[in-house]
């Protein structure tokens, strides 16, 4: 599939503002894939569907978790990280994307995985680091996403797991794992 194909059928599942913010993922996955070696059409397309599933109805998306067997403990955690795993399903099934390095860096974008891909990383990354995103930090990240990109994914998960603790929020265990396996991915590369 190319990208204007990938685009047309992403863009009515989104609100413009989450369509931009795609189209700066797009951007900034393909220059962190160049740098990094990830294959510039996975990429492209990962970057495209990635929050495919982000408009879906929550109780659509918990009926999903269930018939399809993804991890119950999903459920579990607010419904802010389902549309990640649920994401990755409906972009199989709808738009008939079968690449599993594809659907992996989709499914695991939100909270990231332990030995994540390049890809993985790349689409997790960008997805932080965009041009439309104004987190608190985010501009350390972004330079340091020109230096080292384990490190910059540690910077952004550590982030995100600050914010949920400061909003009150539960953090997903997956997060967590993230968070130590890029400590020691970091800190075995000193
Ligand atoms: O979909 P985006 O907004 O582009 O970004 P995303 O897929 O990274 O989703 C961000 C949301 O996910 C944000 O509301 C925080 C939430 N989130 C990320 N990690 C965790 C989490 N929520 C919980 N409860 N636990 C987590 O570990
Ligand atoms: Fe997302
Ligand atoms: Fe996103």
């Amino acid at each position: 599939m190319n990208k204007e194909e990938a685009l047309k059928i992403v863009k009515p599942q989104l609100t413009d503002h989450r369509y931009v913010h795609t189209l700066g993922v797009l951007e900034t996955s393909l220059v962190l894939a160049e740098k990094y070696g990830a294959d510039p059409k996975k990429t492209e397309l990962a970057a495209i569907f990635h929050d495919y599933a982000k408009f879906r109805p929550k109780e659509e998306m918990r009926q999903i978790v269930k018939d399809e067997r993804l991890p119950e403990n999903l459920l579990y955690y607010g419904t802010e990280l389902l549309h990640a795993p649920v994401g990755a399903y409906l972009v199989k099934k709808e738009a008939g994307i079968d690449d599993e390095e594809v659907l992996g860096a989709i499914y695991y974008h939100t909270t990231g995985n332990v030995n994540m891909s390049i890809l993985e990383k790349v689409i997790f990354l960008a997805d932080y680091i965009e041009p439309n995103r104004h987190f608190p930090g985010v501009e350390e990240v972004r330079e340091m996403a020109l230096l080292d990109l384990e490190k910059a994914c540690l910077m952004a998960v550590r982030n995100t797991i600050q914010f949920l603790i400061r909003q009150n929020q539960k953090i997903y265990p997956l997060s967590i794992a993230t968070y130590n396996g890029l400590m020691d991915e970091v800190n075995q590369k000193k």
